[in-house]
């Protein structure tokens, strides 16, 4: 139940929140490096202040249409948030990224764990992985950011989600990563009809078995747009729904724009499955 990141302990006895922080150019406005950077720390030191027990650091747009990014942008974007971050935060800090050059670089600036969306199908990033040392979260995408909602199909959602992860689990043993040191995701949103999600949510229990922990990104999705039919500024009540359901159902994890709200959920969950 305990992972260790890089030196800091990741305690899964408890469902955790974790946070969202984004460093992608639409997300924060051109006010220049310095300005970035101390947007970026005092946003994730808020987020600690408010109980997240890791922080989700990205600099690739994985939303539906995004345009594909450059090693090294990405990498110019990134690197110095994850080292000052890693030095100065008392949690790990997550790199979403699915390429090998990143896991590498940051694997050396302090990160703590890697959160691939591509569950480590780009050439070299396995082993990219498996050399780090960090542990990992295996997400669920059918198709590419690009492409993804163009009409996806299952015949059964839960059952093929279910089986690829397995099959990337077992990847990453075969390439020294140990099954208690692998998050899997299901990948809400990535892929996905609303019907989709919704299967998956309600069976989320069935992936609780392919690893150390269940993680899920349900914060702000369109999802949760779809069913309530409100804007992305106004989707924090139905976030916190999916959450519950989700920790409710057996996920450890979950990544939220949110905190303190998200936190705060999850610790009505906690308390009411520590009782039987
Ligand atoms: C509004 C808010 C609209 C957020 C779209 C979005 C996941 C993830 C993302 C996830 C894991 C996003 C990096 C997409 N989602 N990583 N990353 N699981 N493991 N979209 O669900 O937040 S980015």
């Amino acid at each position: 139940m305990l992972i260790n990141c890089a030196g800091k302990t990741l305690d899964l006895s408890r469902p955790v929140v974790m946070g969202v922080l984004n460093v992608t150019p639409d997300s924060f406005s051109d006010g220049g490096h310095y300005l970035q950077m101390d947007a970026a720390l005092r946003h994730a030191e808020i987020m600690v202040a408010q109980g997240a027990a890791l922080v989700d650091v990205g600099g690739e747009s994985t939303r539906p249409g995004a345009a594909p990014v450059s090693v090294q942008e990405e990498l110019d974007r990134v690197l110095p948030v994850v080292e000052r971050l890693a030095r100065e935060l008392p949690v790990p800090i997550s790199m979403d990224t699915s390429k090998p050059e990143l896991m590498r670089e940051l694997a050396r600036a302090g990160a703590g764990l890697i959160n691939d969306v591509r569950a480590l199908q780009m050439p070299g990033a396995l082993a990219a992985a498996a050399a780090s040392g960090l542990p990992v979260c295996l997400m669920h995408l059918r198709g590419e950011p690009i492409t993804m909602q163009r009409g996806p199909v299952y015949a059964d959602v839960v059952a093929e989600v279910r089986d690829y992860l397995a099959a990337r689990v077992g990847a990453c043993e075969a390439a020294g990563i140990a099954r208690e040191r692998i998050l899997v995701d299901p990948g809400f949103g990535f892929g996905k009809t609303l019907a989709h999600n919704l299967h998956l949510l309600r069976h989320l229990d069935r992936f609780t078995d392919l690893a150390a922990g269940v993680l899920v990104g349900v914060s702000r999705k369109s999802m949760i747009g779809a069913l309530l039919d409100v804007p992305v500024g106004e989707r924090l009540a139905g976030s916190l729904a999916a959450a519950t359901i989700a920790v409710w159902r057996g996920a450890r994890v979950v990544r939220a724009h949110d905190v303190r709200e998200t936190v705060q959920a999850l610790r009505i969950c906690a308390a009411v499955l520590a009782v039987d």
